[in-house]
């Protein structure tokens, strides 16, 4: 308890909002396989899991054109600032363990590290929902060789209202879970051509990048507090235009093709010369 006490200690001196852990071992079966996982300690034991809210109040979202996570600073660059400045702290006090820090390019499946580690549950549209943020939140972690021994926490699941299901408007989602050839989150970000349906799928959400009707409509979310990083709201931009910089944006890592094709499919030669 002490221990635990400690960390907790860490990570909110280093700004961060929301920490929860949970044992190593019952993610192994899970693990994402991806080049990362040669950084997971050998003998990890624990995962240290941490929440970034990133949402503005709803108003700021009008007129703009990317879904709310595309809307900030990009999160690969922030989220690693926040883990990397615990890990350092960690390192002073517990010299002879590891920690190695992740987020989304990470093995481990985040969601659901999160869900066991008593931060939220998790909705039928496969995001971890916290009480207080609600599912607006960037997920990151450190995977660390110390030992907690924490009680592990079931994972619980949302509301189950079926609101995401009945909204989603390809049906990438059902009991199951998702079929993400089906997501609009990764149509936008598919490369080359789309058929002419896709494209109308886009140009009816209205989204440049990602998409977000699935949290919008979720009633767990009505009441999210809405209390972003400082990083976001100062990278905060709800609408891409032709020739606007992508460095330090989430829609960079496709290159400007992507976004460019999908800003012509929104707004035609008017989004061509809309800079
Ligand atoms: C690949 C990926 C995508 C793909 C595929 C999404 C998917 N869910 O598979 C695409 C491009 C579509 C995508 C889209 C989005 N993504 Co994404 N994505 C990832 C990534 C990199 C890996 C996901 C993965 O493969 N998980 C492993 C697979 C095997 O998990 P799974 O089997 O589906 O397991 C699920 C179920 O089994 C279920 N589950 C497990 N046990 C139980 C028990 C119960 C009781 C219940 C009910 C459910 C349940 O929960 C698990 C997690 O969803 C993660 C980062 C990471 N490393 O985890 C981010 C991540 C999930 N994405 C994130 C975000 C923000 C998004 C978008 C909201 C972005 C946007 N606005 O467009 C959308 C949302 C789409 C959606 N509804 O999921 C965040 C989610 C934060 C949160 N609050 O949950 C993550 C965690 C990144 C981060 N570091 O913050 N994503
Ligand atoms: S992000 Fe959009 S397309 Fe993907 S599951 Fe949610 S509502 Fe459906
Ligand atoms: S909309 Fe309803 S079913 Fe979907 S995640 Fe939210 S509470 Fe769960």
């Amino acid at each position: 308890m002490e221990l635990l006490k400690k960390i907790e200690t860490i990570f909110s001196e280093s700004g961060i909002p929301a920490f929860g852990s949970c044992a190593f071992a019952p993610l192994r079966p899970f693990l994402i396989d991806c080049r990362a996982q040669q950084r997971i300690p050998p003998k990890a034991q624990t995962v240290l899991v941490a929440l970034f809210p990133y949402a503005m109040e709803r108003e700021a979202y009008r007129g703009g054109n990317l879904s709310r996570y595309a809307s900030v600073g990009d999160y690969h660059d922030i989220v690693p600032c926040y883990l990397e400045r615990a890990v350092c702290r960690l390192r002073q006090s517990f010299p002879d363990e590891q920690f190695e820090s992740f987020t989304d390019n990470s093995p481990i499946p985040e969601v659901r590290a999160a869900a066991m580690a008593g931060l939220g549950c998790v909705g039928k549209n496969g995001l971890l929902i916290h009480k207080t943020y609600g599912s607006w939140v960037f997920i990151g972690e450190i995977v660390s060789t110390l030992s907690l021994n924490a009680p592990p926490h079931d994972i619980q699941p949302c509301l189950g209202c079926g609101r995401c299901l009945l909204f989603c408007p390809t049906d990438a989602l059902s009991a199951e879970g998702i079929d993400r050839t089906k997501c609009m989150s990764a149509l936008t970000q598919r490369k080359g051509t789309l058929t002419e349906e896709e494209a109308a799928l886009i140009r009816r959400s209205g989204c440049a990048w990602g998409c977000d009707i699935c949290q919008e409509v979720c009633p767990m979310n009505a009441r999210a507090v809405i209390h972003p990083l400082p990083e976001f709201i100062d990278t905060f931009h709800p609408t891409v235009v032709k020739n606007s910089p992508l460095e330090g944006r989430a829609y960079a890592w496709r290159g400007r093709n992507v976004i460019e094709r999908n800003l012509h499919i929104l707004h035609g030669r008017e989004g061509d010369s809309n800079d």
